[in-house]
């Protein structure tokens, strides 16, 4: 059998990359129907060398389709990801949508693949930053269990899409020819202030919430707990943008429930874990960094250490590509289990 599948926000940063590691993989797909916003609608894309014609994005757009890939932003996964289950096919949709409804089983295969078994017509993809964490995660708690989670992030520009990027190379040209820099996506598209992100660190990904956390911070909270089936796990976050394009990277602090432990305890689980690829060898400053993870589908886990005070604490550094294991492969592994299984 061959599918139709419809990628919904195509000429979008993620979107760019479906259509990348589509044509790299080998998903049954009988016809790819490209759709977008009426303003990017008519633009001409190749797919295994063969032009498509970008269509605006209509509820009557989903007929015949039986996978439909959302990465066009939350309120347009809010409008057409229901008509898409309407008429007929089964949405992974990437944005914040649905992913806390209790209805959406939200995905990362490696660590709940059998939730997508529960859908209603859509699964969701998690947040980029929460996925590789919950990976490097998903081992050290099936082995040893998890009490206590800590993260800060250092993430990409590519999280806030293509004109995030293009501001920071903007930015550098300025500051470098000794102009003043001109500040209007970052942090967050349409909040009240921007900031300069080249040569700089913003401590705000998103918007804030009322508690105080932003709403980055508060997706890695909620998303971790629901997609490990930990409700009570205690997990902290503090997001953080900084100037380079591609791949989040993460220091994350964990206490585990057994005692005793050692590095090597920690390395041997991550070693053997479906998607990660450890990189840790202080003798020769080998560790992951966002330019030796990029364009690469696993997360990438190095500079394991035990805690110098608390026998229980393990702090890791855990990276990997936000386009591609944080968004576009997740959603096409996602498609892929979903299809091998059988689970329509
Ligand atoms: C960022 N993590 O780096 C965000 C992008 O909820 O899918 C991903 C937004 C999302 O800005």
């Amino acid at each position: 059998t061959a599918y139709n599948v419809a990628v919904v926000g195509a000429t979008g940063a993620v979107g760019q990359k479906i259509m990348e590691i589509l044509e790299k993989k080998d998903l049954p797909i009988n016809e790819l129907k490209l759709l977008s916003s009426k303003r990017s609608a008519g633009s001409k894309l190749t797919f295994k060398n063969k032009e498509i014609i970008v269509e605006e994005a209509v509820p009557e757009s989903f007929s015949g389709i039986d996978i439909a890939l959302f990465s066009a932003g939350g309120s347009v996964s809010k409008k057409l990801a229901p008509e898409a289950v309407k008429h007929g096919a089964v949405v992974v949709d990437n944005t914040s949508a649905f992913r806390m409804d209790e209805n959406v089983p939200l995905v990362v295969p490696e660590v709940n693949e059998s939730d997508i078994k529960s859908h209603n017509g859509i699964i969701a993809n998690p947040n980029c930053s929460t996925i590789q964490m919950v990976a490097a995660l998903k081992p050290i708690q099936d082995a040893y269990g998890l009490s206590r989670v800590i993260v800060s992030t250092y993430q990409a520009v590519s999280g806030a899409g293509n004109q995030a990027s293009e501001e920071l190379e903007k930015q550098t040209e300025q500051y470098l020819n000794g102009e003043e820099m001109t500040a209007e996506i970052l942090p967050v598209k349409g909040d009240k202030k921007h900031t300069p992100i080249a040569f700089n660190a913003l401590p705000q990904i998103d918007v804030f919430q009322d508690n105080g956390y932003t709403f980055e911070e508060m997706k890695m909270i909620n998303e971790t707990k629901k997609i490990m089936h930990l409700p009570e796990l205690p997990v902290a976050a503090t997001c953080v943008r900084l100037p380079f394009f591609t791949s989040h990277a993460e220091s994350v602090y964990v206490d585990v429930e057994k005692d005793g432990l050692t590095v090597k305890d920690i390395w041997k689980v991550l070693e053997e874990a479906d998607g990660v690829i450890l990189e840790d060898d202080p003798a020769t400053q080998t560790y992951p960094t966002p330019l030796s993870a990029s364009d690469k589908e696993e997360v990438f886990v190095g500079r394991v250490r035990k805690d110098p005070d608390l026998d229980k604490g393990f702090h890791l550094w855990v990276v990997s590509d936000n386009l591609v294991k944080g968004a576009a492969w997740n959603t096409i592994q996602i498609a892929e289990r979903l299809i091998k299984n059988n689970w329509f």
